[in-house]
């Protein structure tokens, strides 16, 4: 039977993130789906200037309440981008009523890259964020999302030891499994690393030189999918390097497509 998840994060109406790729992918995957938007923006806030946005905090209970009376319950739940800081507590309520027992509690903290927070957002996200970590099944953050979560410096050449110290200082804040996407040790190879405390799990792929807005929601998507559908980790990271990858050389010749990846043609192909 085909696993449920609802994802909590923006519409952005335009420019390929957030909840339009999310859905897509994890329907492509056999996973049914369903929303609880945090807000709408026009476009995503990278690359794109006077965006609209309209905050939906005073939507989303009456929805999850909604939900609650008609005994809906999720196998997952999965968050990204959240725009307002009074949401968090709201996400902690979503997961107490409407996830089932065995359900799992993902969060993507869709938040920072580059060593800066996204334009629109501030610190009071930072530790709203670190709230919700502190819950999840499942924290899927990058290198700079990982350092504004944990507090340590953001650093654009990587080694190991300071990736495993991202590493552990992301699991120590509660998270049950931690996996840290953009790890490169070296000009040729880009991918992630799991960690669940004991083992580690690391997978590199080809490196690309263009980097595009959405691709951490798309590698989030791609895991939820594998998490859900009860797939070996080592296969679901993989899945996910391979889908960025493949979905960055299918961009990356047309100058006018630079606010987010052409992953369609990566989803027909599979
Ligand atoms: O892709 C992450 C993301 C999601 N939602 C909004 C964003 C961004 C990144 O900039 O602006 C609204």
């Amino acid at each position: 039977m085909s696993k449920k998840v609802v994802t909590i994060q923006d519409i952005s109406c335009y420019g390929q993130c957030s909840t339009t790729v999310a859905l897509p992918i994890l329907s492509s995957y056999g996973v049914e789906t369903a929303i609880l938007p945090s807000g709408i923006l026009s476009t995503h806030t990278s690359g794109f200037k006077n965006f609209t946005f309209l905050d939906l905090t005073e939507e989303m209970p009456k929805i999850l309440s909604h939900w609650i009376d008609e005994g809906i319950k999720f196998d997952a739940i999965y968050t990204g981008y959240i725009g307002d800081p009074r949401q968090f507590d709201l996400i902690l309520e979503a997961k107490e009523k409407v996830l089932k027992p065995n359900g799992v509690f993902i969060v993507d903290p869709a938040m920072a890259d580059n060593g800066k927070l996204y334009p629109a957002l501030n610190l009071e996200i930072v530790e709203g964020m670190k709230k919700i970590c502190a819950k999840a099944d499942y924290i899927i953050p990058n290198i700079t999302e990982a350092c504004f979560l944990t507090g340590n410096e953001y650093h654009q050449k990587l080694d190991r030891d300071y990736v495993n110290k991202l590493k552990m200082d992301c699991y120590k804040l509660g998270a049950k499994n931690v996996i840290i996407t953009g790890i490169s040790y070296d000009p040729k190879t880009i991918g992630a690393v799991f960690f669940n405390g004991e083992k580690d799990v690391e997978v590199l792929g080809e490196y690309q030189p263009k980097s595009y807005h959405g691709t951490g929601d798309i590698f989030s998507s791609v895991i939820v999918a594998g998490i859900v559908n009860s797939l070996p980790m080592k296969d679901t990271l993989k899945e996910a390097v391979e889908f960025i990858i493949k979905s960055i050389k299918k961009t990356c010749d047309d100058d006018t497509h630079s606010y987010g990846v052409k992953f369609e043609d990566v989803l027909n192909d599979k």
